[in-house]
């Protein structure tokens, strides 16, 4: 069992995720990512695709051409937790790597 984030740790990665927007109803973090074309954000996606399965931790998301849009919320603590937190982070290290 994964535990929701405490007030002060939501707070905590809220800052350190500046880029990523909370939507309080669903207690999750999104954020957009526009890309060049079509191509370079499907192979984004195949890379957070690869870090959810070794994380065993999934984004809700969807793609419209360039564009991703990622929501990440944890099902099983029924908000935000640090699977989150971390999954976030990994996603912005591999556009920092690129
Ligand atoms: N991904 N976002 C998210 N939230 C979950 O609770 C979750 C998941 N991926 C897999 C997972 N839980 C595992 O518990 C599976 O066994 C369901």
């Amino acid at each position: 069992m994964v535990d929701q984030l405490s007030d002060k740790a939501r707070q905590n990665a809220l800052a350190e995720l500046g880029a990523w927007i909370h939507n309080a109803e669903r207690d999750a973090i999104s954020r957009r990512f526009t890309f060049a074309d079509f191509s370079e954000a499907f192979a984004f996606m195949a890379r957070v695709a690869l870090l959810a399965e070794k994380a065993d931790h999934h984004p809700e998301w969807s793609n419209v051409y360039n564009r991703v849009d990622i929501l990440l919320t944890t099902h099983d603590a029924g908000g935000l937790s640090q699977r989150d937190v971390q999954m976030a982070r990994d996603i912005e290290a591999l556009l920092s790597s690129d």
